[in-house]
């Protein structure tokens, strides 16, 4: 395996300034190959996605789609390291964690969890803007999102875009259902604003990526995706979240996980449910 390219100091300072880096050709090809088959399995097999086009469909109270069967479906799901040997590899193994510990400039790196995200052609769903905080169980500065894609993404098929510097701002944003901006019941705060239908004055960067890129943001920065309006691409791509240095459990209802049940409010994070990522 070629070494990875090395983080320079320009990411790292793009990472603190607009919350978002964009690592350009640092994962080998046989290592977002290896992606393929465990995001198939949870896709096509052990039923450990959801659909969120169902979901948002629900939702909207819509009355059945007599297209539905012809539109395609956004399907999504966490913590598959915990179950396939093939994602935990990647979230611990591969060289993703050194990329991310060396961005963060971290002491050591802790898996948060990994997600599946795949849109398939036609699936009308955007992602909805959100923060990504507000859905984890930790308190800190050094968490991160990475975003890998194993299909070439373009603003057609489902590109990501995140809003500069909104990693900076304290406002306590309201997570949302993801496929639509209704908040999660019994949460509380701001409804991040609809920027898919009016981005007002928000520094949104789209960004276009390639299998092989990882795109970083930090845990604060809001983000979505567009639908995938493409007619024959796939949008498949893997989330793997990450904590650093000085990063503490703490509990919050909207993603209950059984193996954070043992935790308390502002312990260290670690293993078990915190497994060492790097070095
Ligand atoms: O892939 C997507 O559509 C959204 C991903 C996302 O929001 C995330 O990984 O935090």
């Amino acid at each position: 395996m070629t070494p990875a390219p090395a983080v320079t100091e320009t990411d790292r300072r793009n990472f603190r300034e607009h919350g978002v880096v964009a690592l350009r050709g640092v994962l080998p090809r046989e290592v977002v190959r290896a992606l393929e088959a465990p995001v198939a399995r949870a896709v096509d097999g052990d039923s450990s996605t959801a659909d969120l086009s169902e979901l948002g469909d629900a939702l909207q109270g819509s009355d059945p789609d007599p297209d539905r069967a012809r539109r395609g479906r956004f399907r999504s799901g966490v913590d598959h390291w915990l179950g396939d040997p093939d994602m935990e590899a990647f979230a611990l193994r591969s060289p993703l964690p050194a990329l991310v510990a060396s961005l963060l400039e971290t002491s050591a790196l802790y898996l948060y969890e990994d997600s599946i995200l795949v849109k398939e052609p036609g699936s009308i769903e955007p992602t909805v803007f959100h923060q990504d905080h507000p859905y984890f169980s930790v308190d800190g500065d050094l968490v991160c999102t990475t975003w890998i894609p194993l299909d070439p993404v373009t603003r057609e098929s489902g590109a990501m875009g995140y809003v500069r510097g909104s990693h900076l701002d304290d406002t306590e944003w309201r997570p949302n259902l993801f496929v639509t901006r209704d908040p999660i019941p019994g949460t509380s705060g701001t409804d991040v604003p609809d920027l898919h239908r009016d981005p007002g004055d928000a520094d949104i960067v789209w960004i276009d990526a390639q299998p092989g890129d990882v795109l970083v943001h930090h845990s604060r920065t809001i983000h979505g995706a567009g639908p995938n309006r493409s007619t024959t691409t796939t949008r498949r791509a893997v989330s793997v979240r990450y904590c650093g240095d000085g990063v503490r459990f703490r509990r919050r209802a909207v993603t209950p996980k059984p193996h954070h049940e043992p935790l308390v409010d502002g312990e260290p994070i670690g293993p078990p449910a915190f497994p060492r990522a790097w070095p």
